[in-house]
């Protein structure tokens, strides 16, 4: 069927019915810009659902937020009157049978053949008031079961069995343009979505009652206490909970019951928790993908919400302190799901690189102090801030910026940027040890080479290489990433050695490195320019180990843009997002596939560096 707006556009949507939901969804498609036509035989019935609409179709953007010149409404005592041009009729006549049969035999004979016909029968399905229309007109009706608009605009779509599958999509468009909530049911079913739930949620309060183990008000408070405001629907509830769980608790009524667990633990063994898909807990997701679960502030948060949600602990380079900017850094621990950020480091000199072991129980971060004097460092602390112990002292670093530690957790790995190189040390400091070194730093025009910088860092331990990025002037575009090998060539040292690649150059300013294991893939930061700089970018490791030419040049990927000086970043395995830091105190979250960016965080800090634990 060919569906196109340019065809409907100028064409009004008839209701037939203008009682109390009837004129509810005239105002609706009303307030959405429609012009709509009510059709009803009362003429009392006609004035007040046009009464109605008078008096209330001005409020109706406020609760759907949806702004649009509003279309007229009229109503008509003739069918014919009212659907002849119409582009879609919504039958809401009484719930009998042969009344709906023969409404859509008439609505067959009186619309245009392009008009989509539509049912808000509950109890029927539109298969079953086919029996006077021919057979292409079967593929013209659905059902769209309302609620009860504005405040409850949910709509269910639903095929007779024969609906054209393209009307679906298009239809779908045109209720969330005005507001509606639409679900699409995917195949006939008694009750549709909303009613099947519904009757399994009486079927078992009634169950609960006629056993005696409780009663109506307290069946009912637990209710509200438990759902009403939780924004969080059962599906969502039951991968918080975790599948495994709930498989385990209804394997208990299918034992007790006698009842059968075909369509309940046999479904979530075969299609998911055979397939490691135990819900929230799980990188494999559950019944939705993974990090459907852990929401960010601006979204509605449910009891059960990010029981999942990483621990965030980020740095505040602390420049904005009118008192001393270069010595009131602070590390702040937060959520993925946003919330208090809560201050457990402080009076840092200008901290940058952070990673977190929950192994050693200790957070790991370097301080650049003042960026042309020897003067970074590396602490680390316990979990809580307390304990804070010197892994490199002043003097042994110059400006050290990101750290990261070794898959196996044993090792540090830093750049240092005026120090022109990259290091390593053990946990508490011990065989500190140059890997790189671009040049002599007591040289004060090496030094201000800042092709020669070393900034970000991340160690792949697939391919035992480690990654690191030399940023290049500021937006300057001449930024490089480069890669070499975790051991050291035999009798090499970090100025001769041989086995430095370079991988990725003029990008505009690359800053902080992850690298996935698991995807095979490198992340940076990029805080150049705009439209290549201030973006988060990725590319697959395997294009970066082919033969690179002139010809065959790897292209990265822009994951998202406009960061406002990105810094830090980091991948959540778990929820399959990353988070951002920037300048600018944001923290953003978007999902590996660069779909979804959200702002976690929005604060006055300038943040650096991030890492994340789930605890
Ligand atoms: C549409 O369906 C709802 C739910 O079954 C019902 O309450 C309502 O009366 C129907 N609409 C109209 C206008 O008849
Ligand atoms: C709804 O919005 C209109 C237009 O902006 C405004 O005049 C009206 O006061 C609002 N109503 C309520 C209840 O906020
Ligand atoms: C941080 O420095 C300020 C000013 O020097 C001082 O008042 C404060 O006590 C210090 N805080 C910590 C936790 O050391
Ligand atoms: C300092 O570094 C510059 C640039 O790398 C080099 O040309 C110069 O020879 C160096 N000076 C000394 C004294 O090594
Ligand atoms: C850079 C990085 O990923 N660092 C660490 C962040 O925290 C996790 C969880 O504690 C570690 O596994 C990472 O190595």
């Amino acid at each position: 069927m060919n569906l196109s707006f340019s065809d409907i556009q100028d064409r009004p949507v008839a209701i037939l019915g203008g009682g109390v939901l009837g004129r509810r969804i005239a105002c609706m498609w009303a307030a959405g810009g429609w012009n709509v036509n009510i059709r009803d035989p009362s003429a009392e019935q006609r004035t007040a659902a046009l009464h109605y609409v008078e008096n209330n179709i001005n409020e109706y953007p406020n609760i759907t937020g949806i702004k649009k010149r509003a279309g007229t409404v009229q109503a008509f005592e003739k069918l014919e009157d009212a659907v002849r041009n119409a582009w879609t009729v919504i039958e809401a006549v009484p719930e009998k049978l042969q009344l709906k049969i023969n409404t859509f035999a008439e609505l067959e004979e009186t619309t245009r053949l392009d008009c989509l016909l539509c049912s808000n029968s509950s109890s029927y399905k539109s298969s079953e008031m086919l029996e006077k229309v021919k057979p292409e007109t079967c593929r013209r009706i659905f059902n769209t079961h309302y609620m009860m608009p504005p405040q409850s605009r949910v709509v269910e779509l639903m095929t007779d069995g024969q609906t054209y599958p393209e009307i679906f999509p298009f239809y779908v468009e045109r209720l969330k343009e005005v507001g509606f909530l639409p679900i699409v049911a995917r195949k006939e079913s008694t009750g549709f979505v909303f009613n099947r739930l519904w009757a399994a949620i009486k079927r078992e309060c009634l169950t609960i009652l006629s056993e005696g183990v409780s009663s109506p008000e307290e069946l009912d408070a637990v209710w509200v206490e438990m759902y009403s405001g939780n924004k969080m629907g059962p599906c969502e509830m039951m991968d918080a909970v975790g599948l495994d769980t709930v498989a385990f608790i209804e394997e208990h009524y299918i034992q007790e019951r006698g009842i059968s667990g075909v369509s309940t633990v046999d479904y979530l063994k075969r299609d998911f928790l055979n397939k490691g898909k135990l819900g929230a807990k799980t990188s494999e997701g559950g019944l939705y993908p993974p990090g459907r679960t852990t929401k960010t502030p601006s979204e509605a948060q449910g009891d059960h919400n990010n029981l999942h949600a990483p621990t965030l602990y980020v740095l505040d380079l602390g420049l904005n302190s009118p008192q001393d900017p270069i010595h009131s850094g602070r590390i702040l621990v937060g959520s993925g799901a946003g919330g208090a950020l809560r201050t457990i480091v402080s009076n840092q000199s200008l901290p940058d690189g952070i990673d977190v072991s929950i192994k050693s129980g200790r957070i790991y971060w370097t301080n650049m102090g003042i960026p042309n004097a020897n003067d970074g460092e590396i602490l680390s602390c316990k979990l809580d801030g307390s304990d804070i112990r010197t892994v490199i002292p002043k003097g042994s670093v110059h400006t050290p910026k990101q750290l990261t530690l070794d898959p196996a957790g044993t090792k540090l790995y830093f750049c240092d940027r005026e120090g022109l190189r990259v290091m390593r040390c053990n946990l508490d400091g011990s065989e500190h040890e140059t890997l790189v070194q671009n040049g002599d730093w007591h040289n004060l025009t090496a030094t201000q080479d800042q092709s020669k910088w070393c900034v970000g860092i991340t160690v792949s331990q697939n391919e035992k290489k480690f990654y690191w990025t030399q940023k290049g002037t500021s937006k300057g575009g001449i930024g490089r990433i480069f890669r070499a090998n975790i051991d050291m060539p035999v009798s090499k040292d970090a100025s001769t050695r041989d086995d430095i690649e370079m991988v990725l150059d003029h990008l505009p300013e690359p800053i902080d490195l992850e690298v996935d294991p698991d995807t095979d893939t490198l992340y940076w930061t990029d805080r150049g320019d705009p439209p290549f700089g201030n973006t988060l970018n990725k590319i697959e490791l395997a294009k970066l180990r082919q033969p690179i030419s002139a010809s065959n040049k790897p292209k990265p990927q822009i994951l998202a843009r406009n960061l406002h000086e990105a810094i830090g970043l980091k991948l959540d395995h778990k929820n399959k997002h990353i988070y951002i830091t920037d300048l600018a105190g944001m923290v953003y979250r978007i999902n590996t596939d660069g779909t979804d960016k959200k702002k976690v965080y929005d604060t006055e800090f300038i943040f650096s560096g991030i890492n994340l634990s789930y605890v």
